[in-house]
């Protein structure tokens, strides 16, 4: 952790706070905890240096169980960005994401005044007042995090809990894309967390129809040498896809795991990797290229491909055609083992 840099990046972004009145802090779609933390730490010190009480916006649904959870536990206020009128702003900032994705509920071409990301930089974020971007961060909420470390200011527990959770949640316990900073400011955010609470976010309870969800995304598991895929079709709710891939990949079997899944006219891509020099960022960059939108980490990546034009047929066409290109980019050179389901019944 470099403290200078930190505490002069929190500098700039109290410095975009000047002369301005009404403050937007947007999550990226779907939002998971490291974009809520974000977001919830933005508003905290846009309240503390300015007096004024920031929107937190947030484009389409908190699905997952444990999210929910967290934004009920933590009293952290969102509004859907359905609901937002951009214009009305003079200051946003976006957390976890980039303008010129469609990952965020802005119109299109919006501008916002401060990015803070841990993905691959993109043009478009050049043109902000003020661009925080450390692709090699385990998270988002360590880039926050360190900087409210670095400045000394005081972090209120709740602030501090959503911090910790965003990156234990988004690096597994520290176990998938984690850098030494990712692991001084989780230590440090530590000591501010009460454990019930986040045990509490943790053991949130699921629906009934969440059984189903699992039971068809392991009925439909497909194991291609080492490579593990599942088509869900429609879901309930998108988070579904990313955390079936990280739950796919626990088989002892699996290099790589890909799921996919439909919510409202988009086909939803996770991918996720075990293999020392994967990279499934870059992977899904190159599968998606002309036809979708996407990028990650080494180890975990996510991406959408739009369906709007595309009857029923045509979708579960276009996953196919996908998870077909999948395992032919990840299936090791000379394993020809044939695909199986990934169930073993014991006789
Ligand atoms: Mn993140």
């Amino acid at each position: 952790m470099d403290r200078e840099i930190a505490a002069a990046r929190l500098d700039r972004v109290v410095d975009a706070f000047q002369g301005k009145e009404r403050f937007l802090v947007q999550t990226h779609n779907n939002p998971d905890p490291d974009s809520i933390a974000c977001a919830y730490a933005i508003r905290y010190l846009v309240q503390r240096y300015t007096g004024h009480t920031a929107v937190i916006a947030f484009g389409g649904i908190v699905g997952r169980s444990e999210n929910r959870a967290m934004v009920r536990e933590l009293d952290i206020p969102m509004v859907p960005g359905s609901l937002i009128d951009y214009s009305e702003y003079d200051f946003t900032a976006v957390c976890d994401t980039q303008p010129g994705t469609n990952y965020t509920s802005f119109p299109d071409g919006f501008v916002p005044t401060v990015v803070i990301d841990h993905h691959a930089p993109r043009e478009e974020s050049l043109g902000c007042a003020v661009c925080i971007i450390e692709p090699g961060y385990g998270a988002t909420s360590t880039l926050v995090g360190e900087m409210l470390i670095a400045k000394g200011i005081p972090i209120p527990a709740d602030v501090a809990m959503g911090l910790f959770y965003g990156i234990k949640s988004e690096t597994q316990d520290l176990g998938r894309d984690t850098t030494e900073t990712d692991v001084e400011v989780y230590t440090e955010l530590e000591k501010l967390v009460d454990r019930r609470i986040i045990s509490r976010i943790e053991s949130e309870r699921v629906p009934r129809e969440y059984f189903f969800d699992l039971l068809k995304a392991i009925e439909g598991a497909v194991l291609s040498g080492d490579v593990v895929t599942s088509e869900l079709g429609p879901v309930r709710v998108p988070d579904m896809v990313p955390e079936m891939a990280d739950f796919l990949l626990r088989a002892d079997c699996a290099r790589w795991t890909c799921v996919t899944g439909v919510f409202q006219d988009l086909l939803y891509i996770s991918m996720r990797t075990n293999g020392e020099d994967s990279d499934a960022g870059a992977l899904m960059l190159r599968l998606l290229a002309n036809r979708g939108s996407g990028g990650g980490h080494p180890s975990m990546a996510g991406g959408q491909i739009n369906l709007v034009d595309q009857d029923a047929e045509g979708r579960v066409a276009t996953s196919i055609a996908f998870m077909a290109e999948f395992v032919a980019e990840t299936r090791r050179q000379g394993d020809d083992r044939e695909a199986e389901p990934l169930i073993l019944r014991i006789p």
